[in-house]
């Protein structure tokens, strides 16, 4: 059974003070499992800061990007062993938004997923269409172009341990959710093209999270399908109750 993934996508909001008292507050409301894992991927400036103080708990701390290079003359970048040297565990790449406005490519995000694995950190892969692929049927051609690059170099035990987060460019932020059974059907396919690429075992095993939108009310939907074990979630993260509500419905 795939242990499922809850992971708060901060993107460029909140304080210091703020991600601060959200962290002391849930931390202890969180519920005992093994069941479900929670993330919070703040900005990177409070990495350090919400790693120290969620250790020993069951709450993980994720960066939202990073730059493949383990070093080297890049303004404003954050390194896969810095991460790994705060003790990050997850790192999101390939976000929809990092791909429009920050030119991310399928290359780029596949360059950033071999060194996340080279430096311990678990990636999780962003794929998904827009709306003008969506309308033009050709949902699974993209995602399935979008897995099959991101993979390229990836071991079978290492893609066992990726996360891959579907996530529908149409549906990010802006209120509309895919169905649950359309999210599953893509959520599907990703599963059956990491199938072709590896094997069953790898397919089987690689957990595929749905974002866009998702929020205490429509995740238990989400999660009851087959090929969704988790979701990447934006606005809903922000708050500390309706992130436990969230931890909650998936336990
Ligand atoms: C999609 C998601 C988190 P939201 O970007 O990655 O954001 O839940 O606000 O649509």
């Amino acid at each position: 059974m795939r242990k499922r993934i809850i992971a708060g996508n901060w993107k460029m909001y909140k304080m210091m003070d703020e991600a601060k008292s959200f962290v002391a507050e849930v931390k202890g409301r969180l519920p005992e499992t093994e069941l479900v894992e929670a993330v919070i991927c703040p900005p990177s400036l409070f990495l350090a800061e919400l790693v120290n103080q969620s250790e020993g708990t069951s709450l993980k701390i994720g960066a939202q990007t990073m730059h493949d290079a383990a070093e080297g003359a890049y303004t404003g970048e954050v390194s896969p062993n810095m991460l790994a040297d705060l003790n990050v565990q997850y790192v999101i790449l390939g976000h929809s938004e990092r791909r429009q406005y920050f030119n991310e490519t399928d290359e780029s995000v596949n360059r950033k997923v071999l060194a996340a694995f080279a430096n311990g950190l678990t990636p999780i892969v962003c794929v998904g269409e827009s709306l003008e692929e969506r309308e033009g049927g050709k949902t699974v051609e993209r995602v399935a172009l979008q897995v099959n690059k991101a993979f390229e170099g990836v071991s079978a035990d290492q893609a066992k341990e990726a996360i891959i987060a579907y996530e529908p460019i149409w549906a990010i932020g802006t209120g509309k959710t895919a169905t649950a059974e359309d999210a599953n059907d893509v959520c599907k396919e990703i599963r059956h093209e990491i199938g072709k690429l590896y094997d069953k075992n790898t397919a089987s095993a690689i957990r595929i999270q749905y974002g866009g939108s998702v929020k205490p009310a429509n995740i238990g939907e989400l999660l009851s399908m087959e090929h969704i074990d988790g979701a990447l979630v934006g606005g809903a993260s922000l708050e500390a109750d309706s992130f436990v509500k969230m931890i909650e419905v998936a336990t």
